[in-house]
């Protein structure tokens, strides 16, 4: 057996070979380790000569035991090694792990051919340990297993020990225990270690729950593990996992919460420390005691307050502990007769609460207000006696000349939790003089014909020396027109020279020297009848016909007047139902009038005498000069026609040195003019044209033009009776459409407004369209037009239309609305066109009702046929007169801004950063400077501000004022919306 090879160098391990020595994982529970083993193993080799067990040592030097077998020069080996008998534990599925080294055959010299290079594994369940019995057929194969590596040859003879590592699963076992086998036929093999574990998922916390040691099964479907929560810790949600055939933990579902005074540390849950609090479960670490409350033990659920803090039921325990306030201060008293207004100042502690409020005892007191009592309940506090949240409260209906005592006491949520003594301010005040309280008892003494006799009780407070007393009385029907006042010393009176059968309303009051007190109510007597009147039945016919009669004629003056005073209300005369001289040949459609250009006369003049009347230049006075028009002076003056009165005149000139194609175009407005009747249109009265100057003399309009009328008389009106104004102009508009005329420079500085509010469209002409206009400006096209009061068609091709009138008119609502306010503020006109077309549109004026605002955003479709017509503006501003609280839903309010559009004010809003940059972009500096020292800085800021703000940071100049607050309404339209094209 000398030339028998050997395994050799079996123990010599080259660093390639520790690699594969790695450490068993967590989850893995060793059944069986050779390396373990100190002694002898004691397997069972057979034929006894085939492996043999060896002791070694590992790569640490720790004497292991191993077997080998290297029977190779001889044939038919079969060598089994069997192990002892392994119990199966838990285990479904197991795994076994060789370490072995093999030789490679060729490395052996003198081999017959009868080497192998592989060897079996084998295994056998049973029920129990079989002791040294083996029966080789009774084992089951596992695997040949064969090298990976194995000895090798170097260049230089050495050989080089290769350790292979081979794992085999074999499952699913279920007999309480088994034997492995290994089968050696021919080779030259050292298995080096045998180690046999199965897998679990090991005990393990997740979520504050804990998982215990899970075997895997040996199919692949997972094990559903239910956790349980660690100690202080409940189930928000069951805690589940699976575990894996791999020993793995999977999908941690639910989890545990800490308990109250619990919090998590780690994967437990600890009870919160000294100091800390935790008030609710959960896994939130326990929080620091807040201001004035401590935890001086450890597991605190709340912290206590300290002595003389409180915590109010409804106070969160995260909260702070409070106090009572503290007294407050620096009580004012202001005496207005028998009512006093008493202010005081915020206690200086409010006990670290913002729930404070004050109560008010009123105690009325003796002189030297050594005894006080509580006052009675006719005294009345505004608002209330308790529970004011405001420093201020009125005492009113006080006894005059009388000492009171006022004691005021904040209180906060906690007062009612202290027991320390009340803090109060008092405030002692004596009440003046004051008039009598009214007569609240009168008696009828005697009732005859002509008279009745009255008596009555002093009023119950008289606050004084009731001087005489004032009887006011008069007769039931005439509602008070007119009626008689007597004087009584005393508390009886006796009324003569009345009407008899007739019913009369009596008032008395009572003076003293610090004047009248309060009238009593109303009382009725009855005189008696006289025996000689008519029936009553009659009377009361007789009376019925004459109020009818007189309701009549009232309400006929009433209406009258309304039609001759009220454009905004009034009816106007149907332009068809006077009829003008009309000729020349021009087409007129049956029943409807319309306009005649003038300048489709071959002779202007002829248009001029078919449409104005010639005046008498000796009938016209003029007064003075009151403006400046295009041609010449505006002035005022009289008109004295023979057998018709005087009237006050509006009278144009045309200055002198004028061309004739001036002076036609001068007259051409007369022409115009001439044809309109209607009483929101400004009436011409005629012109004189034989004379010089010519002269075209129209009605004369008080207040002038409507732009410089409304800055001049900034918020002065009511909504209503901007209406009213709108109203007129609408129905003025509505005429001019039907007539077929288009205005084409409709604005309200081309509308005049008369004594009566009155407002009437002027300012017609043909080719002073936009000539004498200042505000008309050069378009690409070379048209001359008012940018900002002109539609974009109208711009873009000169396409005028009552259409683009209406928009005209949106724009005259706007101006109106914000009080002559200038249309687009300071933008260049190019900016305008600009940002019309890119769809933003003006912003609501200050307080402009919602109502209107969307009127103005109706005449500004871009589509001109989507515009309203006149006549439907003019019934919806009838409704809107006619229901006044539609009018109260202003269209700024925040509530409701996507019905605002926006005005970008000719740049993007949301580049300017500061109200500073958006100010300057605005031109006005001056408010800039003031803005940027009060700290509106931030576009949010600048949003939110209120007219209030701009009053407390000084700008109260309506123009900038009102510039601005629009400018904002923009703002926060585009802050909350977005930029909105239409
Ligand atoms: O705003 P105003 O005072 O009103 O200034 C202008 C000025 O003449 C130049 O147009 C005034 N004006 C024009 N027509 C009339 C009129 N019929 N009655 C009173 N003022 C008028 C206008």
């Amino acid at each position: 057996m000398d030339c028998k090879p050997s395994v050799l160098l079996l123990f010599l391990f080259s660093p390639v070979c520790q690699g594969h020595l790695t450490s068993h994982h967590s989850n893995e529970v060793n059944l069986l380790d050779s390396k373990a083993s100190q002694g002898e193993l004691g397997w069972i080799s057979y034929p006894s000569h085939g492996w043999e067990e060896i002791s070694g040592v590992d790569e640490h030097y720790t004497p292991i035991r191993t077997f080998q077998v290297c029977n190779v020069m001889e044939y038919s080996q079969n060598n089994w090694l069997r192990t002892n008998w392994i119990p199966r534990n838990s285990a479904q599925k197991i795994y076994v792990e060789l370490k072995f080294t093999l030789r490679d055959c060729n490395s052996i010299p003198l081999v017959l051919g009868t080497c192998k290079e592989t060897f079996n594994l084998y295994y056998m369940e049973t029920e129990e340990d079989q002791g040294d019995q083996f029966w080789e057929h009774q084992f089951s194969k596992i695997d040949t297993i064969a090298a990976d590596e194995s000895f090798t040859q170097t260049d230089l003879g050495d050989r080089i020990l290769k350790l292979n590592t081979e794992v085999r699963e074999v499952g699913p076992v279920a007999q309480k225990g088994f034997y492995l086998a290994f089968q050696d036929v021919g080779a030259c093999v050292a298995l080096v270690t045998v180690r046999v574990y199965f897998k679990k998922c090991p005990f393990t916390v997740r979520n504050l729950a804990t998982f215990p040691d899970t075997v895997p099964t040996d199919s692949q479907a997972l094990v559903e593990v239910r956790g349980s929560c660690v100690n202080n810790s409940r189930e928000a949600e069951p805690p589940r996992m699976y575990c894996s055939t791999e020993g793995e933990w999977l999908v941690p579902i639910g989890k545990c919460l800490c308990d109250v005074a619990h919090e998590p540390r780690g994967v437990t849950c600890q009870v919160c420390r000294p100091g800390f609090y935790k008030s609710s479960p959960g896994n939130l670490r326990c929080s620091k005691c807040p201001p004035h409350s401590h935890a001086h033990q450890e597991g605190s659920a709340h912290c206590s307050c300290e002595k003389n803090y409180f915590r109010s039921e409804a106070d969160p325990s995260s909260m702070a502990c409070t106090r009572p306030p503290s007294s407050p201060r620096n009580v004012i008293s202001v005496i207005n007769e028998t009512s006093v207004i008493l202010d005081w100042s915020w206690p200086a502690d409010s006990g670290g609460r913002k729930d404070v409020t004050f109560n008010v005892v009123c105690k009325r007191c003796s002189a030297g207000q050594r005894k006080c009592e509580a006052c009675r309940g006719a005294v009345r506090f505004l608002p209330r006696p308790a529970g004011l949240s405001n420093t201020t409260v009125t005492v009113a209906d006080l006894l005059a000349h009388t000492n009171y005592t006022f004691e005021i006491e904040a209180l906060n949520g906690v007062s009612a939790l202290s027991s320390e003594p009340r803090q109060f301010a008092t405030v002692t005040i004596t009440t003046n003089q004051a008039a009598p309280s009214p007569v609240a008892v009168i008696r009828k003494d005697r009732t005859s014909r002509n008279s009745i006799s009255l008596s009555w009780l002093e009023p119950e407070r008289p606050n004084g020396i009731i001087l005489d007393y004032e009887v006011k009385f008069y007769e039931k029907q005439e509602q008070e027109t007119s009626y008689t006042i007597l004087r009584a010393k005393g508390t009886n009176v006796t009324l003569n020279g009345l009407k008899p059968d007739t019913i009369y309303l009596l008032q008395i009051r009572a003076r003293t020297a610090a004047g009248y007190g309060g009238s009593s109510r109303k009382f009725e007597f009855e005189t008696s009848p006289d025996s000689f009147s008519i029936s009553s039945e009659n009377s009361q016919v007789v009376l019925v016909a004459i109020s009818s009669a007189v309701a009549i004629i009232l309400l006929s003056v009433v209406v009258y007047l309304l039609l001759g005073r009220f454009c905004g209300y009034s009816k106007s005369k149907h332009p068809d139902e006077k009829r003008l001289p009309f000729g020349n040949g021009h087409l007129r459609l049956p029943g409807i009038r319309t306009y005649v250009d003038p300048h489709t006369y071959e002779d202007p003049t002829q248009a001029i005498h078919e449409f104005a009347r010639e005046l008498d230049a000796s009938c016209i006075a003029i007064d003075k000069v009151v403006g400046a028009g295009e041609f010449g002076e505006v002035c005022s003056g009289r008109l004295k026609q023979p057998s018709k009165k005087e009237t006050c005149v509006a009278i144009k000139t045309l200055k002198s040195g004028y061309t004739e194609t001036q002076r036609r175009d001068f007259l051409s407005e007369a022409s115009i003019m001439g044809q309109f009747d209607h009483p929101n249109i400004i009436r011409l009265e005629g012109v004189v044209t034989r004379n010089k100057p010519v002269m075209i003399v129209t009605e004369y309009m008080e207040n002038g033009s409507l732009d410089c009328f409304l800055r001049r008389h900034d918020a002065q009106f009511t909504v209503i009776q901007l209406v009213g104004m709108l109203r007129g102009i609408a129905s003025g508009m509505k005429y001019l459409s039907d007539m077929g005329y288009v205005h084409r420079d409709l604005a309200a500085r081309n509308i005049l407004v008369n004594s009566n509010l009155v407002c009437k469209v002027s300012d017609f002409g043909l080719s002073r369209v936009l000539e004498d206009d200042p505000e008309a400006a050069y378009t690409t096209r070379g048209g001359k037009i008012p940018i900002r009061w002109t539609a974009p068609e109208a711009i873009a091709y000169r396409k005028f239309t009552s259409a683009s009138d209406a928009w005209s008119y949106g724009i005259v609502v706007w101006e109106v609305m914000s009080y002559g306010e200038r249309p687009y503020w300071e933008m260049s006109n190019q900016d305008v066109i600009k940002a019309v077309d890119e769809g933003y549109r003006l912003p609501p004026p200050m307080d402009c009702p919602a109502a209107l605002y969307q009127l103005m955003l109706d005449c500004w479709q871009k589509d001109r046929n989507n515009r309203p017509k006149f006549d439907q503006i003019v019934s919806l501003l009838d409704k809107l007169i006619r229901n006044p609280s539609s009018l109260k839903i202003i269209a700024n309010a925040p509530s409701s801004p996507e019905n605002m559009l926006l005005d970008r004010t000719g740049a993007d809003i949301a580049t300017f950063c500061s109200m500073g940059d958006w100010l300057e972009s605005m031109h006005t500096l001056s408010c800039k400077d003031i803005f940027n020292g009060a700290s509106y800085s931030s576009c949010n800021t600048l949003a939110k501000t209120s007219t209030e703000d701009f009053k407390q940071v000084g700008v109260t100049i309506l123009g900038p004022q009102k510039k601005i607050v629009s400018s904002i309404t923009a703002l926060e339209t585009h802050a909350k919306n977005g930029p909105v094209p239409v």
